[in-house]
């Protein structure tokens, strides 16, 4: 069970971050608006939330689970891949310190804690244009140190892993059709053909976050038998971000 989260508001210059989406430019009153949705269905599954202010040097910085990767054991803190946001990770680990052990990815690794799809106590590394060779192999070493196993999974066409895969709990995996056969030992529920956002859900709790929208891959998710909630992220996903992004939970 999670019991607390850190998240970021959205700032005022959120739309200079990096996108490929090519979805027009978001709406900032909208994205914060969506933003305070996304806190409130966090609070209601249960956490006690870290609201950090926006930090203008970082118009990403809302992204903040590329900045770490959190376990039971430990916070691994990144080294975020694109330049333009090395440095957002300082103000997340000054807040995870007074609760974890600390653990650090190192030049010339890079890690985007996007690219981290945790199954039980599998983690797969998705090698991206973010996350490289040294970075996954620091990140392995350390998790392995730690008891856990992990391994490493070519990421294309796609921002990061999780972009395109996400555990919901009791072995299920939401998946775009090209990571249908990627996971041995889990069930796949294959995001529809024009619902590949959908693949991005997060699971809170025994309880289940997706993006609002996307009527077909919710039907799938529900008959395995889900409690949904809808949180609208269209402002979001025009700078490449969906629900895991906005938060590091633990
Ligand atoms: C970026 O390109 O870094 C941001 N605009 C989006 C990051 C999304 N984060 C994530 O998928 N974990």
């Amino acid at each position: 069970m999670f019991t607390k989260a850190i998240v970021r508001k959205p700032g005022r210059n959120f739309a200079q971050g990096i996108t490929s989406a090519n979805l027009g430019k978001p709406d900032y009153p909208t994205a914060l608006s969506q933003h305070e949705h996304y806190c409130e269905a966090l609070r209601t599954y249960g956490l006690e939330l870290t609201l950090l202010e926006p930090d203008l040097d970082y118009p990403d910085g809302c992204f903040v689970e590329d900045v770490a990767v959190i376990t039971e054991k430990c916070a691994i803190i990144t080294r975020p891949g694109d330049k333009s946001r090395q440095g957002e990770e300082k103000k997340i680990e000054d807040i995870l310190a007074q609760y974890m052990k600390i653990e650090r990815i190192v030049s010339p690794g890079t890690v985007d804690g996007g690219d981290i799809l945790r199954m039980e106590d599998h983690f797969y590394i998705g090698l991206s244009q973010r996350t490289n060779q040294q970075g996954a192999h620091q990140l392995k070493s350390i998790l392995e140190n730690h008891g856990y196993a992990a391994s490493t999974i070519p990421v294309k066409g796609i921002l990061h892993l999780q972009t395109g895969a996400t555990y919901i709990g009791r072995n299920h995996v939401v998946a775009i059709p090209e990571f249908a056969d990627a996971f041995k030992g889990f069930r796949v529920i294959e995001a529809d053909k024009e619902e590949a956002y959908a693949a991005n859900c997060l699971s809170v709790n025994d309880f289940l976050l997706m993006p609002a929208g996307f009527a077909k891959t919710k039907q799938k998710i529900l008959k395995s038998g889900y409690q949904i909630m809808e949180i609208e992220m269209s402002e979001f996903r025009k700078m490449d971000g969906g629900l895991t992004c906005l938060s590091l939970m633990f």
